[in-house]
């Protein structure tokens, strides 16, 4: 095949009137309407210079023609690189100076912030809001709408998605077309995906749920979505009654549960809902199928690997538990200081090996080789165990990372920046439980004795820096941090103590 991705996921559609993309307003956008828009997009980026295996960095609101932005890459033989929509503009320099990206699409009102740090990386920097206007879209409506597939294999990359580090240093995650492909193939059949199904799509599409979960299984049935830009609470009740399947993180599951317009008639066509991205408590699983008849579907997953196990579609969907690895995909629980393999029924560290798995972090061929055994296993970093049925649960993490509603925010990059404030000697950041987060971020401060941090300036500091998703929701200064005979500072004990302060 010439180009795996391209042909099988989208190139399969060509000509057909049937709709793929169902917006808010009511609009639909057929498969061959995307495909054609798709094929403008790809011969405009090739006619800025971009070739095989350039980078294409976006920073662009959720709309049909962002998801063709995604199409024109696979088709041009160009990497994908979406970004947060909530990154400052601090951030996604790092990103474009990172990657060596050779064109970012923006909004208008970001242009003037980014074109700086563009230019001096010779990235080719052009425009692309949300209503789908802007220089980009211009350009690309008079290039022809036909394009001739770049030949690619499953061995080159289709997409790079950026995830944060212990380091507080962000790592390009890598994944092939390969990666992409064999991942959307073994969940369509085993979450038994058909062109009869209406997936509501309320996640962003800058990550690995929203984007290649999502989008890649639907276009691989030739299904529909109802796509709306975000996941707003009366939108996604006004839409379910036309849908057949449903995806997303625990606080969707927790808001809808919170209103009570969800009820089981609003919900009679719906035969799959998905959960991931973050733990769903046992308790919120039961209260879905209380309220609704339907047992939520679990599924683990990361950047680095896309879906790695899932509870099954048919048979029981067991709450708190995460089920079985994906057909071809291997799990094995591992004593993180040796790197031996544990018995049966033993926590340990989760290892993963794959055709999911991605190749390594760009341009980090160290942190690769730490986390990407010689053997195809990767560290994953989150602790577990398999109980005697073989379903996997998720115990806890062994890195120091904070998930709040869906994203991953990595301690270390906010420490860094609290550490360098005013009047700060040192800083802890620790994620505490949130009703509707699931967890949220909380910073202590230890002052170094020439004056009090200003919390208030301190936190509007790290407004200039950081997505405000990462933001502390509250500062604490404390007389210092509590610390194990090693010295290392022990958030286990700062977590106990602050885990009452957003009880319901
Ligand atoms: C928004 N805000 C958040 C936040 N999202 N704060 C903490 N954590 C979050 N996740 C802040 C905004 O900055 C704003 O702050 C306020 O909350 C309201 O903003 P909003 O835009 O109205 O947010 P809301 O609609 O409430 O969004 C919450 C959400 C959204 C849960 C719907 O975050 C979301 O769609 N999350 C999904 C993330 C996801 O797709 N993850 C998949 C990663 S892939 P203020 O103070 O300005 O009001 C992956 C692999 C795998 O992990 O296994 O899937
Ligand atoms: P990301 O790097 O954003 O892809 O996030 C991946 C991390 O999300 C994993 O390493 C897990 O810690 C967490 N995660 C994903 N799915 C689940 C789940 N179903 N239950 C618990 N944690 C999950």
């Amino acid at each position: 095949m010439a180009n795996p991705l391209f042909d099988t996921l989208f190139g399969q559609h060509h000509g057909s009137e049937a709709v793929f993309l169902q917006l808010a307003d009511g609009q639909t956008v057929s498969y061959d309407a995307f495909l054609k828009m798709a094929a403008q997009y790809a011969a405009q980026l090739t006619d800025f210079g971009l070739v095989a295996g350039d980078r294409v960095a976006v920073q662009i609101a959720k709309s049909p023609q962002a998801l063709a932005v995604y199409a024109a890459c696979a088709q041009a033989g160009l990497v994908f690189l979406p970004l947060n929509t909530a990154y400052t503009a601090d951030e996604v320099s790092y990103f474009i100076e990172n990657s060596g990206a050779g064109a970012l699409l923006c909004y208008d009102t970001k242009v003037a912030h980014l074109r700086p740090v563009a230019e001096s990386c010779g990235a080719r920097i052009e425009t692309l809001n949300a209503d789908g206007s802007g220089s980009f879209s211009a350009l690309a409506k008079e290039q022809p709408d036909q394009f001739d597939t770049v030949a690619r294999s499953a061995e080159d990359l289709a997409a790079f998605l950026y995830t944060s580090g212990t380091t507080g240093r962000s790592k390009g995650a890598m994944l092939t077309q390969g990666n992409l492909l064999s991942n959307a193939q073994a969940l369509k059949a085993e979450w038994r995906f058909t062109a009869e199904d209406v997936l509501l799509h309320a996640l962003p599409i800058f990550h690995t749920h929203g984007l290649f979960v999502a989008t890649n299984i639907t276009l691989l049935a030739g299904g529909q979505m109802i796509f709306l830009p975000s996941f707003k609470l009366d939108e996604v009740i006004a839409q379910l009654p036309m849908a057949t399947t449903m995806m997303g993180v625990p606080t969707f599951y927790t808001r809808l549960l919170g209103d009570a317009r969800f009820t089981k008639s609003l919900v009679a066509h719906v035969r799959l809902f998905v959960s991931g991205s973050a733990p769903l408590l046992a308790e919120t699983h039961i209260q879905f199928e209380q309220r609704t008849g339907c047992r939520i579907l679990e599924r683990y997953g990361m950047t680095e690997t896309n879906m790695n196990t899932s509870n099954p579609y048919e048979g029981e969907r067991r709450a708190g538990t995460v089920g079985f690895p994906l057909p071809g995909t291997e799990i094995k629980i591992i004593d993180s200081i040796s790197g031996a393999p544990l018995p049966q029924g033993e926590i340990g560290e989760i290892e993963v090996r794959g055709p999911n798995v991605f190749k390594g972090y760009w341009q980090m061929p160290e942190k690769t080789a730490q986390e990407l055994r010689s053997d195809g296993f990767f560290l994953t970093g989150d602790l577990g165990r398999i109980d005697p049925d073989g379903y996997l649960h998720i115990v806890g993490r062994n890195k120091d990372l904070i998930i709040s509603g869906g994203y991953n925010i990595y301690p270390k990059e906010i420490e860094l920046l609290l550490d360098v404030e005013e009047h700060v000697l040192e800083s802890a950041v620790i994620g505490v439980p949130h009703p509707d987060f699931g967890e949220t971020v909380v910073g202590i401060l230890v002052a170094d004795g020439t004056g009090e941090p200003d919390l208030g300036a301190i936190q509007s500091n790290m407004a200039k820096s950081l997505a405000r998703f990462k933001h502390p929701q509250r500062l604490f200064v404390l007389p210092e941090l509590p610390r194990n005979t090693m010295g290392k500072v022990q958030k286990m004990a700062l977590r106990a103590q602050f885990q009452d302060l957003f009880s319901k």
